[in-house]
Order: structure tokens, then sequence, then C-alpha cells
């Protein structure tokens, strides 16, 4: 054990720490949330199993049927913290210019006056776990060190699946090596001798998710559910890494990353945005449909991409995560084979419902088993039945319920998801959920018309996120949540970027836009999506190799009907036309929104942006 000691609280670091500032900053934290003790999670098995059955003794931690899912367990959290609060989540840069209309803003030395008295003391009574972490694999050129401290086991659990979590951190680290210090506590101190009333303690009415991006730090109070308390994930890997790839020259990008390798054995990577709970988890795991034998879709990442360029005129990509926090409900072996079998053991569930056999259950499931459950107990410890659900609309599991899960479960893992390098990217692809106006699939003519695209992405509102649903939000690269800075900075980054590789010999990856649910008269989905989006895919890779000619439309270059492989699927010319088709009023509306939008980020707003909205309004005006 070594030093330092503050206010008596002796911090128990074990001597293969050695890193000063860490065990400085580790005194300094301890002296202020006061907790009864201080744990060093070295991140080992037992170390999990450990906690874990701790999480079952008190409460917060079921154990599921070992028969039906060995080493799983499902938490239900407080009704009242179930997903991200972006209404509580600052960008705290010292000008305000620099987090941008779109991030809430507080005066660095405002905020630090304002969380002081909430952490003192926050601690009393708990435990302060200090997880470290790797974003990345472990001493890749590429990865970054984040050390988390927490006053929540479930947190240490989550990381140990969710990145590389443990000791072998501090040999990276040294004794003078960078981390990102994240600051995280529930909020829900206790006094001497109280014991928790509830088994998912958080501060009902007061959090905030902090991003200082000056001095790279994170400061969470008040939720322990995902991205809130899960630090490395978007508090790190993307809004603060954002920043650091504006600063360095990189990308931190909300993308899956797949691999796809075709019948003769070429292998191409595509990195790909969607917003949150729009199916990313399903396209990183995507199983080609009937037509595509001898293609193989492969899972590096599914929420999260670091990419660099590379001395060889390439851009690689690494994921930074190590597991999956993904969306469970509609989640089931039509939409996403390979995720169920990821989930067939060594799950951490969050708020899905709990079978009367002791396993777990999601709306979506009964497509897989041909009909409901008899009972069940929904995610907030009630009784559901069929009966109830159609009296009253109650859900079993929470539209946000998540799954935890390490990426090693996953049968479709990618042999490189783990390579240090990264991979070289062919394609990027960004995604909006729009029921109208953008058709299924373009590709930008130019970087310039791609970063266009991206930067007007729009998208539906789902459950990820607090806000009444169905609404369209510009989600421009679907970063609007994460980006740690002024959003009109980062599309000038994007524009940066291509003269930086042009320049250095770079070959810059072709840019597409998709939309997977446009819906007819009907109301309904017309593209079927999931493994169909193969179909697609495929097209993609026909253009990067020039064997699609495709055909000017206003928004790109978009297929012909007979350049996309329709064996297996029957989906008619005019079903095609209503998933493709420009509609010109509604485009013309879209602009408008489009303006609005720039409006509201005009502050440094790049003019080539303006300048390619009125060549795309020309060519609307021409049809
Ligand atoms: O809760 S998370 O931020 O991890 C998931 C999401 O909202 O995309
Ligand atoms: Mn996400």
């Amino acid at each position: 054990m070594n030093a330092p000691t503050m206010q008596g609280l002796n911090i128990n670091a074990p001597a293969y720490v050695k890193n000063a500032r860490l065990l400085a900053w580790v005194a300094d934290m301890a002296a202020l949330c006061k907790p009864d003790r201080i744990y060093w999670c070295d991140g080992s098995q037992e170390e999990y199993d450990r906690l874990c059955q701790q999480l079952v003794d008190a409460g917060t931690f079921k154990k599921l049927n070992p028969a039906k899912r060995p080493g799983s367990f499902l938490a239900w959290s407080d009704p009242s913290d179930v997903a991200r609060v972006e209404d509580r989540t600052f960008i705290c840069s010292a000008r305000k210019e620099d987090a941008g209309p779109t991030n809430n803003w507080m005066d660095p030395a405002q905020m630090r006056a304002t969380l002081q008295p909430l952490f003192d003391g926050c601690m009393q009574g708990r435990t302060m776990y200090v997880v470290p972490f790797s974003m990345g694999p472990l001493g890749s050129h590429i990865a970054h060190i984040g050390v988390e401290l927490t006053d929540s086991a479930y947190v240490a659990v989550n990381q140990k699946l969710m990145t590389r979590m443990g000791k072998a951190v501090y040999d990276v680290l040294g004794v003078e090596g960078e981390f990102v210090p994240c600051m995280h506590t529930v909020g829900a101190p206790l006094a001497a001798g109280e014991k928790d009333q509830t088994s998912w303690p958080c501060n009902p009415t007061t959090k905030y998710i902090v991003h200082y991006p000056e001095t790279r730090e994170i400061w969470s109070y008040g939720s322990g559910y995902g991205g809130n308390a899960l630090l490395g994930k978007k508090c790190l890997a993307l809004r603060i890494a954002s920043t650091m790839g504006r600063d360095q020259g990189w990308l931190a990008e909300h993308m899956l990353i797949l691999g796809v390798t075709n019948p003769q054995g070429k292998k191409y990577h595509v990195a790909a945005a969607f917003p949150s709970a729009c199916g990313k988890t399903n396209f990183s795991m995507l199983v080609p449909p009937a037509g595509f034998d001898g293609w193989k879709v492969t899972t590096i990442g599914d929420d999260i991409a670091w990419i660099k360029p590379h001395a060889d005129g390439k851009m690689y990509a690494i994921n930074p995560e190590a597991g999956y926090f993904g969306v469970a409900p509609g989640t089931n072996t039509l939409t996403n084979p390979n995720c169920m079998a990821s989930l067939d053991k060594d799950v951490i569930f969050t708020n899905v419902a709990l079978t009367d056999d002791g396993d777990v259950w999601w709306e979506g499931m009964e497509k897989d088993q041909g009909k409901l459950p008899e009972h069940l107990i929904d995610w907030q410890g009630k009784d559901w039945t069929p009966e109830i659900a159609k009296q009253t609309g109650a859900k079993a599991a929470h539209p946000n319920a998540r799954f935890t899960v390490a990426a090693t479960n996953n049968p479709a893992l990618d042999p490189q998801w783990d390579d240090a390098s990264g991979v070289a990217i062919d394609a990027f692809i960004f995604g909006g959920r729009r029921s109208t106006t953008v058709p299924l699939v373009t590709e930008a003519r130019t970087w310039m018309e791609g970063v266009y695209m991206a930067a007007t992405m729009g998208s539906e509102t789902t459950a990820a996120a607090f806000g009444a649903q169905g609404v369209v939000r510009r989600d421009p690269f679907a970063m609007l949540p994460f980006c740690g800075y002024n959003m009109s900075d980062y599309f000038q980054h994007w524009l940066d970027m291509e003269h930086k590789l042009e320049e250095s010999g770079h070959s810059l990856p072709k840019i597409f836009c998709v939309n997977w649910f446009r819906k007819g008269e009907d109301g309904k989905f017309v593209w079927p999506g999931y493994g169909d989006n193969m179909r697609v895919l495929k097209w993609m890779l026909d253009r990067i190799e020039g064997q699609a000619q495709g055909q000017e439309t206003m928004f790109g270059i978009a297929p012909r009907y007979e350049e996309i492989n329709w064996t297996g699927l029957s989906f008619t010319p005019e079903q095609f036309k209503t998933v493709t088709s420009i509609d010109k009023a509604a485009w013309a509306e879209e602009f408008k929104s489009h303006d609005a939008h720039f409006e509201l980020l005009s502050y440094h707003m790049p003019q080539e942006l303006i300048d390619t909205k009125a060549a795309l309004e020309q060519r609307l005006a021409a049809l």
C-alpha cells in the first residue's frame, strides 16, 4: 500500500499503481466525496463475480436462471433514471461559443462552484470504486486511458464488460502517463448507519453530466444509468474525444464499424452513423439474406469509431469499446440473430422483464416464441399479463431497456476487432430516421456534398433520450448530443479533413446517405430493413468497384432498380419508387428546414456548406 493519505482516509492504493497524478487525484476526490472506503478494481473475473454477488445481496441484481441464462443478471433502475439526460448534460468550455448552440453551457468556474457542494460528502456511507480502463486496444497508439471513480458497483461491473478494464491499464499508464479523470456519483449519500431504502440509489431531483473539454475532465452526478454513468462511452469516447480529434487531426464518431467480405474473399470496411436506437447494433451484426451466398458481415464496433489518417494513405478506425450496451426491445432472431446469440450467457440486463422461470423477456421476443408469455414481472416489479398490457398499454420492458455484453460473445465478431492499428475505412454511411422525403440510398458526388448530407441529417426522436416521440430533429452526423464542441466547427473539421488528406496523398472514402425508414401511404415501413440492408450495402461496394453506374438525382447518385440484387425478396419497382422518389414539394420544405438549422448554427458555419445548399436547390429547381 502506498501514500498519500487525506483527512485520515488511507487511499489504500495497490503497490502497482504508480501514476503520481492518479494517486493525488484519488486522494483529492476521496477527501471531497468522503466515501467510507476505497476499492481499487483489478478487472479480474474473481472480482467481477464477487461484485455481481454483492449486487445480488443488495437487491440491485437478480441472478437469472443459470439453466436458461448462465452467468447473467437483471437490474431494474429507478423509474426516474432510465436514459441519458440531455437537458442536464453540459459542455463547460472556457468560451460559450466553443460549446456552441446545440450544447448546454455553463462557465467552468461557475459549474465547479455548483458541483463542489454536491460532491462534498456525496459518497458518505458508500464505497468509492477506482475503475481503470482503456478505450481501444491496450497500448494502441489510437487508444486513450480513463479512470472512473464511482460509488456504483453496477457501474464497475458494466465497465468490465464495456471496456478493457483492470490492472493492465496501470502498466500502460506508468508513472507519468495521461488519463481522463471521470468522476461519477449516484448522488445519494447515506447518513451514519443508514441503509439504502432502494436497490437503485440515484438522485431523483439533481443530475449533472459535465464535461470540461479544455482540461479533459468528466463529472457526473445523480444518475446510475447508461451513458450518464458509464463514462467511457458517450462522455469520454465521444464528447471529450471529439475535442481531442479536433485538436489532433482525427475523428471520434458515433459510428458502427463493420467488415464485409465478398465470395471472392475481398474484405471492405464501412463506418456508419445513425442516431441512438436506430438499429446500429443490428446493422453491425447483419446476416446477409438469401441471394448472398458466400458473403459475410463481421462486427468491429456497434456504436463508436475513432478514425485516424495513416501514412499509407488510408483512414484507419478502431472501436474504443469492448462491449455492447444495446437496446433490448425489438431484438429477436428475425431482426438480429447474432445479437440474440451474443445474449445467451454472461449478460447484464437492465430494465427488461423477468419471466416466471427466471429468464428475461422484452417486447419483440414474441416473434421468436410465437406467442406472448402468460405472465411476467415487468421492469417496475409489477405483474404483467397480455390482458393487463391490452388494457393499460403497459410495456413489460422499458423501451430503452438495455443489455450489457462483452464483444467476445458476438459470433459475428470481426477477427480484427481488437487490432491495435484498426481497419482501413472504404466508405462512410450516414442514416437518419425519416418516414418521408429522404431516399433509401444516395452517394454523395463529392466529400463536400457528403458532409452536407451528414450535417443536415434528420431523425424522428427515439426512446434513448427524453423528449416527444416522432418529432423530427436535426441530428448532424448523429452527433448532436455527443459533440464536445461547436457543431459548425465540427463541420469545418470534417471539411478540413478532405484537404489535409488530399494534400498528403490520401484516398478519401466514399460517403453515402441512407434512410431505412420511409413509410408508405398505409403508414407502414416499405423497406424490409435488417438483413435486407445487405442489398444496399452491396450496391455501395459495386459503386466503390466501379461496377454500378447509378443515376444522378438532385440528392446524389442513386441506384437503378436493376442494380440491386433482389434474389429472395419480392420488392417491386413500384415499391422501390416509394422509397427512392424525390418529392419536389417535400424537398422545398426540407431545404427551408435546413435554413432554420443553419441559422441556429450560423456562428462559424462553413461558407462551403451554404454554397452546397444553394447548388442543391438549383438542382431541385431544375427538376
Ligand atoms: O445510454 S447510452 O448513451 O449509452 C446509449 C445511447 O443513448 O445511445
Ligand atoms: Mn449510441
